[in-house]
């Protein structure tokens, strides 16, 4: 009689703390870090997502907090050039970086921004995992291969975005799914088909924040 009281309670709590971390109702932008001591040091959960410029890193985080234009897009690559640590609900950070595979940023800045990166993938104890993002349109590049099996050598938890779905027809969808998951070598069921246009995936995108922040 008690265990299920306690059981109904515990569920009730379960979904109120669901609602207040998962319902994304604030969202602040901390710091647009430039070097490693700029990190915020508040010791909260944060996830990261790489890809290639202009894969749609930065629309990505504007479609899970409901804003239009937060994380600034631009249709040229290159636009995101610093770490950005947006803290949501007070409870955790989404961290947006420069897109890699960009030759037009020069190279002293493209070394700087690939110093920050290094360190703060190998040394952020914070870092739950990594939104890797892909376009969904095209064979994943060589710096994709790289940048997924660099994550894997340090044990870093990957999920695997594909991006602008809503551009590919549907009767394309599953050669695209094979593509992608035999290049990187992932299994199909494992990626996520994304569209920040539709907001296609976007339950999927919470399900995994829920699983991996673990407040269920
Ligand atoms: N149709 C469609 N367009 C998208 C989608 N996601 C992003 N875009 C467009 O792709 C362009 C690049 O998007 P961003 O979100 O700025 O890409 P990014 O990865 O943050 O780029 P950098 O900051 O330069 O690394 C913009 O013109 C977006 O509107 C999508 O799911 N569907
Ligand atoms: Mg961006």
């Amino acid at each position: 009689m008690y265990s299920t009281t306690y059981l109904l309670i515990f569920k009730i709590f379960a979904i109120i703390i669901l609602v207040i971390c998962v319902k994304i109702l604030d969202v602040k932008l901390v710091i647009s870090a430039v070097r490693q001591s700029q990190f915020p040091e508040d010791n909260k959960n944060e996830l990261l997502l790489v890809g290639r410029s202009n894969v749609g890193k930065s629309s990505f985080i504007n479609a899970l907090i409901n804003r239009k234009n937060f994380a600034r897009t631009s249709a040229k690559p290159g636009k995101t050039q610093t770490l950005n640590f947006y803290l949501i609900n007070d409870f955790f950070y989404l961290v947006d970086a420069p897109g890699y595979g960009f030759a037009s940023v020069n190279k002293q800045l493209k070394e700087k921004f690939g110093l920050i990166m290094e360190s703060y993938l190998e040394e952020r104890k914070n870092l739950k995992m990594v939104f890797m993002l892909v376009d969904f349109r095209h064979k994943p590049t060589e710096d994709d291969i790289l940048m997924y099996n660099y994550l894997k050598h340090y044990n870093i938890p990957v999920t695997l975005i594909c991006t602008k779905v809503d551009k590919v027809s549907r009767n394309q969808h599953e050669k695209q799914i094979s593509l992608i998951s035999k290049t990187l070598d992932i299994n199909k069921e494992d990626l996520i088909l994304f569209s920040s246009v539709t907001k296609m995936g976007k339950q999927e995108v919470y399900n995994k924040l829920i699983e991996v922040l673990d407040i269920n």
